[in-house]
């Protein structure tokens, strides 16, 4: 191993590489904690040319690659747990001038997603892709990933927002795929076969993303409702009836809220205490017919209360009690003795959602009384996010088997209700075992069959996603 760190590090300018423990840890993996990291050396190039070096110094030496971003993802889908090499796009972070009429703007995969949005800002546009881990994750990794978040119900993923790429494909050569064309119907859409990849099928090192203007004021109102089928008669009044644009429709039930209050000390965000709270966001265009509508969101059956922020200071703290519930929830976890909740993230046709969580009530939750669960998520766009926790008295060790068979139960239920077992965070190594379960044998014939194409030695990112 040492003559391919000696390789890497003579072959690349100085500070390149590392074999640092604390690095291999620290690169080896994402916000997962259920993989020991274990790669062999972890490298920083600088340019496209030092990713292709990276490449085929690695293909001599027969270590296979794991791309690296900001590591906030929540699938193992950047850990490297058997002697792989992290490369590591962190230093390729430049941002280009923002084309502000063509509304463009050319990145390195390695730019962090905030910082682009607010160099596009300063122009009035932005990257319209919100989620909290936007202060650490990056381009490259949104892209690999196809990141959603808080606005989907408005924008749609990142694959919506990118016009161009560049990519090194396993065998070092550097593609451009697309450009700064909004229009190109030639032939098949190659980036987006990149874009959602996890990194199996090439390495994108620049992208040029496709902005949009900064959207006006938005209105946050947090309304009590009794329960789900209440939050989507809400939803369908919201879409029906509400002022201007939707920008959010977000859902978390009591127990999540109350994670919340307990870690970061808050009060409860209404006067009572519902079964479960709804978050809309709405660039609405004046008040006081968006103060006429909450009336009649108020009418909405099982919809039992409801605030609009009076100021940007408020509007950030009622989506307070949405944002923090994941980090509520570790806080909790690290209570109960595991080292992160026990998390799903399933999507469900919106006109079966209820008749699913109906059953998910039934058995499977029954079977799990004492089990802590914080169900909340993108309701606007059928995803929930389940979490758990292991309930008092569970010995540690019989946690994992327990949460196995739960998820079987679960996507059981998901697929028979034409539902995703992974509706935004992806499959990496954390869904692989059930991408079976609602991708049919003829769709994972065709992704083995590009894989096999675009990377027949299985050299990038290899056991992520299927096995070849
Ligand atoms: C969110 O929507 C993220 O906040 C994380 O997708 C969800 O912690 C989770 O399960
Ligand atoms: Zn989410």
């Amino acid at each position: 191993m040492s003559a391919f760190v000696d390789a890497l590090a003579s072959r690349l300018p100085p500070g390149r590489v590392s074999i640092d423990p604390a690095d291999l840890l620290q690169y080896g993996r994402d916000w997962t904690r259920d993989w020991t990291p274990a790669p062999s050396a972890v490298t920083w190039p600088r340019s496209t040319a030092e990713v292709v070096e990276v490449l085929h110094i690695s293909r001599h030496f027969g270590v296979h690659v794991v791309p690296s971003g900001g590591r906030t993802g929540l699938a193992g889908g950047a850990v490297a747990r058997q002697g792989e090499v992290v490369l590591s796009l962190e230093r390729m972070n430049r941002i280009d001038p923002v084309d502000e009429l063509g509304q463009t703007v050319r990145v390195q995969a390695g730019a962090i997603t905030q910082i682009v949005q607010e160099h596009c800002e300063r122009a009035g546009l932005t990257w319209p892709i919100d989620l909290a881990a936007k202060g650490s994750s990056t381009i490259g990794g949104n892209l690999a990933t196809n990141a959603g978040g808080l606005n989907v119900v408005r924008y749609g993923h990142a694959r919506h927002w990118v016009l161009g790429l560049q990519v090194v494909l396993a065998s070092g050569e550097v593609v451009e795929v697309g450009g700064a064309l909004e229009k190109d119907n030639t032939g098949l859409d190659l980036r987006q076969l990149f874009i959602g990849s996890e990194g199996t099928l090439g390495i994108v090192t620049e992208a040029t993303l496709k902005l949009t203007r900064v959207p006006g004021k938005l209105d946050v109102l947090l309304f009590g409702v009794d329960g789900l089928p209440a939050a989507l008669r809400l939803l369908r009044e919201v879409r029906q009836g509400a002022p201007g644009l939707l920008h959010a429709f977000e859902y978390f039930t009591d127990f999540c809220a109350s994670q919340v209050v307990e870690h970061r000390k808050l009060p409860w965000p209404l006067r009572n205490r519902p079964h479960a709270y709804v978050l809309v966001e709405l660039e609405a265009p004046d008040a006081a017919v968006l103060e006429f509508w909450l009336g009649v969101a108020l009418g909405v059956p099982g919809v039992s209360d409801g605030v609009v922020a009076q100021s940007s200071k408020q509007a950030r703290e009622l989506w307070a009690y949405r944002e923090d519930i994941t980090a509520s929830l570790s806080a909790a976890a690290q209570r109960h003795g595991v080292g992160a909740p026990h998390k799903n993230d399933v999507a469900l046709p919106l006109a079966l959602l209820e008749a699913f969580c109906a059953e998910l009530d039934g058995d499977w939750r029954q079977t799990r009384k004492a089990w802590p669960l914080a169900l909340f998520g993108h309701l606007g766009d059928g995803n929930l996010h389940l979490n758990t926790l292991p309930p008092a008295g569970l010995p540690p060790t019989d946690w994992p088997s327990a949460c196995a068979t739960a998820d079987r139960e679960l996507f059981a239920l998901v697929r028979r209700h034409g539902g995703s077992i992974s509706a935004e965070h992806g499959v990496g190594l954390v869904k692989k075992p059930y991408l079976h379960l609602t991708r049919s044998p003829a769709e994972i014939a065709v992704m083995r069959a590009v894989k096999a194409a675009l990377d027949p030695d299985n050299f990038l990112n290899p056991g992520k996603i299927f096995d070849p």
